[in-house]
């Protein structure tokens, strides 16, 4: 069976949670001879990247979501026994997640497709605040911290978990989703080095450490950020007052409708914050361009985030950077009222 055609049936074994069905197919692959790092980035990515699409386009719920990664973990970890490589490297790296961020999957990938090519790695796992990635560091001192983040609303602890590395000495590779397609995200939280995926990784670790780049970070520093994340609950309040002025559909919101408009209005604003932080309209803008996918496959107009964007112009008016990013927002929310919904191929 090719990996392409092996994709879908992997897909069809995860939702299924068929743990040794999953299993034995790329322990069949294995034996057919391909690659333990194609199983690992050309099978297990890609059908985890598609159950993402199902879950944002509405397919598929968040308990499906839940046992196709644990059936994946198990999948990975096959695929390393049946590697059996020993690490011929001297130096170790560690991959870790900044706080909040409970994405380990794409860590381990990485983490098992470095161990692939000899490196000692140790994984840290979930959701590690920095002042404990410090002690770590400092007792163990790998040659780096590779830290893995897949939601954009997660680079200000991002942010502190690099400053973290750099208080024990060790520099940091940053990679993942929330980096977008390009380093810019990472160097602008001072990250020393980023790669696109773990070929890249090992690349970039091939001439270790990077010259150091002088950081111009002089807008992590300033008070917008903080003033806005600290006033993130208040302002969910207000928004979604100003939502029943002009979102008149509200009034006929059940309590379950009005808890999850609730849980949108504070990712909105968790996402606005991020991009103050970073200075960069990108991790607000493409938030709201997914956020409008999520919301029209679930039968909620994607209009319905126009008069909050409002609401925040109007409440926030005196924050340049603020008003710039949100700018950027409505931009993006018109653009995206004609995306169309539907999850690309396989
Ligand atoms: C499984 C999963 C979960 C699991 C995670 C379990 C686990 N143990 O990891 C659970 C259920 C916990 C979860 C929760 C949530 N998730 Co989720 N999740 C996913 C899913 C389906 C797969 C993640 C994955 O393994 N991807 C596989 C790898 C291949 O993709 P990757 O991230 O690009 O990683 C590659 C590279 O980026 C790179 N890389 C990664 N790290 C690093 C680090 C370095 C240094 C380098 C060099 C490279 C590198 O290498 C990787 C391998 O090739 C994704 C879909 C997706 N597109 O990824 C959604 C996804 C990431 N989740 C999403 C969301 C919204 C959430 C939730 C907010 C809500 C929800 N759906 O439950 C919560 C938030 C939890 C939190 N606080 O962190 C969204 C994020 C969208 C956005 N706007 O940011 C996604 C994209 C789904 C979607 N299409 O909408 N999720």
């Amino acid at each position: 069976m090719t990996i392409r055609k092996a994709r879908p049936v992997l897909l069809r074994l995860l939702l299924a949670a068929d743990e040794p069905g999953a299993v034995r197919l790329a322990r069949r692959l294995l034996e057919a001879g391909v690659g333990h790092e194609r199983v690992l980035l050309d099978l297990v990515a890609p059908v985890l990247a598609y159950i993402g699409y199902l879950w944002q386009f509405n397919r598929l719920t968040v308990a499906h979501e839940h046992v196709a990664s644990s059936v994946a973990e198990r999948v990975v970890a096959a695929v390393r026994m049946h590697a059996g490589v020993s690490p011929h490297r001297r130096e170790s790296v560690v991959i870790a997640c900044p706080e909040g961020e409970w994405h380990t999957l794409p860590a381990r990938l990485l983490a098992e497709t470095l161990r692939l090519r000899g490196w000692p790695v140790t994984f840290v796992g979930v959701s590690l605040p920095a002042t404990h990635l410090t002690v770590y560091l400092q007792q163990y001192r790998p040659a780096a911290v590779l830290l893995s983040v897949s939601l954009a609303v997660r680079l200000p602890q991002a942010r502190r978990a690099v400053l973290a590395s750099r208080r024990a000495g060790v520099p940091v590779l940053a990679g993942g989703a929330a980096f977008g397609r390009d380093g810019r995200r990472a160097l602008r939280i001072g990250a020393d080095a980023w790669a696109p995926g773990p070929p890249g990784a090992a690349a970039v670790l091939q001439d270790w450490p990077p010259p150091r780049v002088d950081d111009d970070l002089e807008h992590l520093a300033d008070e917008e950020y903080s003033r806005l994340f600290e006033a993130i609950p208040e302002l969910a309040d207000s928004a979604m007052q100003a939502l029943r002025y002009r979102y008149p559909p509200l009034h006929d919101y059940d309590r379950r409708q009005l808890e999850a408009t609730m849980d949108d209005l504070r990712h909105i604003l968790n996402f606005l914050a991020a991009a103050v932080y970073l200075d960069e309209c990108t991790v607000f803008t493409d938030f709201i361009t997914w956020l409008s996918g999520v919301l029209t496959t679930r039968g909620v107009p994607p209009s319905s985030v126009q008069p909050v964007l409002a609401h925040l112009q109007e409440v926030l008016h005196d924050r340049a950077r603020t008003l710039r990013v949100l700018a950027a927002g409505q931009h993006a929310l018109s653009a995206a009222l004609n995306d169309s919904h539907t999850p690309p191929d396989l």
